[in-house]
């Protein structure tokens, strides 16, 4: 099939030709080049909900009561999970699967998980996000990360609204918010609200926001107990509300520019990075260091002066 021909497809409703898109996307930079341009705007219209935390907050469970009640409203779901067998959390691919069971049947609901093959952030190159969009404007793609690294960070914050997901024992992960999750948050989530301790670290977590300055939207701190879907209708309702903030102030369409604008920043660097480097620049990279020349000397015979 032409990329063209399997879009074609893909908009019609074939599933299987959406996870051969994806594939294509995932598998090779040509593949993928030709199926993204194919694609051109007709995709992005669903909304994008990310959900990041440290590994075993309960993320996954989260998802799945989320995507049930989401469901329930007749609305379509993708989710896209990390694949976990990247060395960042050993074999949760099954647990997910399992887990995920009892929404994996359903028609409307489309479960991917991303090859991570040990680089968490390739693998979630925006690219592979996107052609799930192909959605109705009013369905829903969720992505899942593992951890709350760099990386993942970045990607969540290709979502239009990001739940970080915390749980009574990670004290730790306040200190952690100082790098950057707490910038992340549009919606807190102390998930596993059942364990000893879920009240005083919900309190701390409050303490903690009240430290910093928030510009017209707070997040909003929810507790809940994935596990037996306790609050499931609370953290949808957040959301809601976040989405229906950034939509009334207009910030919807801004933050979807600056995602724009990111990603064609991330595919420029990298094309003009390899069109860059060919053998015979690198081998004067060598000639010259060895020669003695500084590191700045050697940029200068490579790009010229600044
Ligand atoms: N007690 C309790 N256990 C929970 C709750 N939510 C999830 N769990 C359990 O916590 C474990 C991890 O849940 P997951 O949903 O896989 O967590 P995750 O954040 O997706 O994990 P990774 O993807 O590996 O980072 C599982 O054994 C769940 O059954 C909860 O609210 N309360
Ligand atoms: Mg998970």
């Amino acid at each position: 099939m032409t990329p063209v021909e399997l879009i074609d497809a893909m908009f019609s409703g074939s599933r299987s030709a959406l996870a051969r898109t994806l594939s294509r996307v995932e598998n090779s930079a040509e593949g993928a080049d030709e199926v993204l341009r194919a694609l051109g705007n007709r995709v992005g219209r669903a909304v994008r909900i990310g959900f990041t935390g440290p590994p075993g907050a309960g993320k996954s469970s989260l998802v799945t009561a989320y995507t049930k009640h989401l469901r329930k409203q007749g609305r379509q779901v993708a989710i896209l999970a990390v694949d976990p067998t990247s060395p960042f959390s050993g074999g949760a691919l099954l647990g997910d699967r399992v887990r995920m069971n009892a929404i994996g049947l359903d028609d409307g609901v489309f479960v991917r998980s991303l090859a991570t093959r040990g680089d968490l952030g390739d693998c979630l190159r925006p690219q592979v996000i996107w052609p799930t969009c192909w959605m109705r404007r009013d369905d829903y793609v969720l992505f899942e990360t593992v951890g709350v690294g760099q990386s993942e960070l970045e990607v969540v914050q290709y979502a239009d609204s990001v739940v970080v997901v915390l749980v009574p024992e990670s004290g730790d992960a306040i200190q952690g918010m100082k790098a950057g999750l707490m910038e992340a948050a549009d919606v807190f989530c102390v998930n596993k609200a059942d364990r000893e301790g879920a009240d005083r670290f919900t309190g701390d977590l409050q303490g903690a926001m009240m430290l910093k300055m928030w510009d017209h939207w707070k997040p909003p701190v929810v507790n809940t107990v994935a596990t037996r879907e306790t609050g499931v209708v609370e953290l949808a309702e957040q959301i809601e509300a976040h989405l229906a903030h950034l939509r009334s102030t207009g910030k919807f369409q801004v933050r979807r520019h600056a995602h724009a604008r990111r990603r064609i920043q991330r595919m420029l660097e990298k094309r003009l990075l390899s069109q860059f480097w060919t053998k015979e620049k690198a081998a004067l990279m060598d000639a010259a260091l060895a020669n003695g020349e500084s590191p700045y000397g050697v940029l200068g015979k490579l790009v010229g002066p600044a």
